[in-house]
């Protein structure tokens, strides 16, 4: 999709491909809930809305039809990689479409990654879910892709590639929707959550309005640092100002929680405390350790220089600190990571993201984030 509201070709669009069979139970949708459009922010009563799917050969959006001798499995089939249309407010004729999964289970909440154009914000979603793929979030919590025909795709050209062949990705196209992946999550025996990732080009952020409606509706964000670029300049990232401004104009900065992430952390790992928090545990749920790890990242980035960096931390409903890298090491050949990707520490944001969002609420995921 493009945030112009045209429809860009699906092989560019992951979520309009279907290919994925396997259709679980989708749990129901609180009655009466609405869901907000991530790319217009319009209200939309989601189950009255018409559906589509995608042609291939016409490589357009058509209406879906789901005739009424159709078995159970080939509506849940045909649900799954259905599509709704919004109607743009503000371009007439103007449409851009949704996967239906995406306002099927209810609320998604919204996080969103913010950094500057290099500041490693795709690799890092891609080791993310990479991680989450083969090692889950942890005890006591448990996922499962919803938009399956989108999840199935960005495994095969994203993070296959990445984890496995130790491929460079390429850096966000410009002007395009950053809906990535779409994920329920479920502590214990609790009902499934579902949560939406979003990522956008780093220049996106501070020029497209499009490409940043997500803050309208953005629940936690994910604050990149790039470590490559400590020091370098003291007024920090412009992309974390522009957003919290933003945030603050549409009176939503006191809703919004902030993981500030210290990325590629393989580049300062003859630094302490970063040397020492690389070689801590990854999927905890720990609100001490979080609260050692987000003191000594807040203290580090101070004798860095980088108090700039920081103001997520201030400025934000709740907000951790972290170490990680996407990678674990920086060289580059041929478009590959020479030394193999491992990546190191990058499902605690995201755990403690859904704690201070209140996707997870245990006693122990109510006391993360100051
Ligand atoms: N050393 C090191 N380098 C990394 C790491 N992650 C990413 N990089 C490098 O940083 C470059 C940029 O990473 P991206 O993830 O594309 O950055 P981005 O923030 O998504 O950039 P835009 O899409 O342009 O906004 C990559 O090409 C990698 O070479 C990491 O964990 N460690
Ligand atoms: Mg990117
Ligand atoms: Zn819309």
């Amino acid at each position: 999709m493009t945030t112009d509201g045209r429809h860009a070709a699906p092989t560019s669009a992951p979520n309009a491909i279907p290919m994925h069979p396997a259709p679980p139970p989708p749990p129901k949708r609180p009655p009466g809930q609405t869901i907000t459009c991530p790319i217009c922010a319009s209200t939309l009563d989601w189950e009255s809305l018409p559906l589509y799917r995608w042609d291939q050969g016409a490589a357009k959006y058509v209406d879906l039809k789901l005739g009424a001798g159709i078995s159970a499995t080939q509506k849940a089939q045909s649900l799954r990689t259905a599509s709704i249309r919004c109607a743009d407010p503000e371009q007439p004729n103007a449409y851009h479409y949704l996967p239906y999964s995406y306002g099927r289970y209810g609320r998604p909440s919204v996080y969103g990654f913010v950094g500057a154009t290099n500041s490693g914000k795709t690799h890092l979603l891609t080791a993310m879910i990479g991680q989450l793929e083969k090692y889950g979030l942890g005890p006591g919590l448990r996922h499962r892709p919803i938009t399956l025909a989108g999840h199935q795709y960005l495994k095969n050209h994203q993070i296959g590639p990445f984890l496995n062949d130790s491929k460079v990705i390429e850096h966000t196209r410009l002007n395009s929707i950053g809906l990535v992946d779409i994920l329920a999550v479920r502590e214990g025996d609790g009902t499934e959550r579902p949560i939406a990732l979003f990522d956008v080009a780093g220049g996106d952020l501070l020029e497209i309005d499009a490409a940043r409606k997500f803050l309208d509706v953005a629940d936690g964000l994910f604050f990149v640092v790039n470590s490559d670029e400590l020091g370098g300049d003291e007024l920090g990232d412009q992309t974390f100002s522009t957003v919290l401004e933003l945030l603050e104009a549409s009176g939503r900065l006191s809703e919004v929680s902030a993981a500030i992430i210290l990325g590629k952390a393989d580049l300062l790992r003859f630094d302490d405390p970063v040397t020492r928090w690389m070689r801590q545990p990854d999927q905890t749920l720990d609100a001490k350790a979080s609260l050692e790890e987000s003191a000594d990242v807040y203290a580090y980035l101070q004798v860095r220089n980088a108090h700039a960096w920081t103001r997520p931390y201030r400025d934000c409903r709740k907000a951790t600190l972290h170490v990680a890298s996407a990678t674990g090491t920086g060289a580059v050949e041929n478009g590959r990571f020479v030394r193999g990707v491992r990546p190191v520490r990058v499902l605690n944001p995201l755990i403690a993201l859904m704690a201070m969002t209140g996707v997870i609420t245990s006693e122990e995921a109510k006391q993360i984030g100051m």
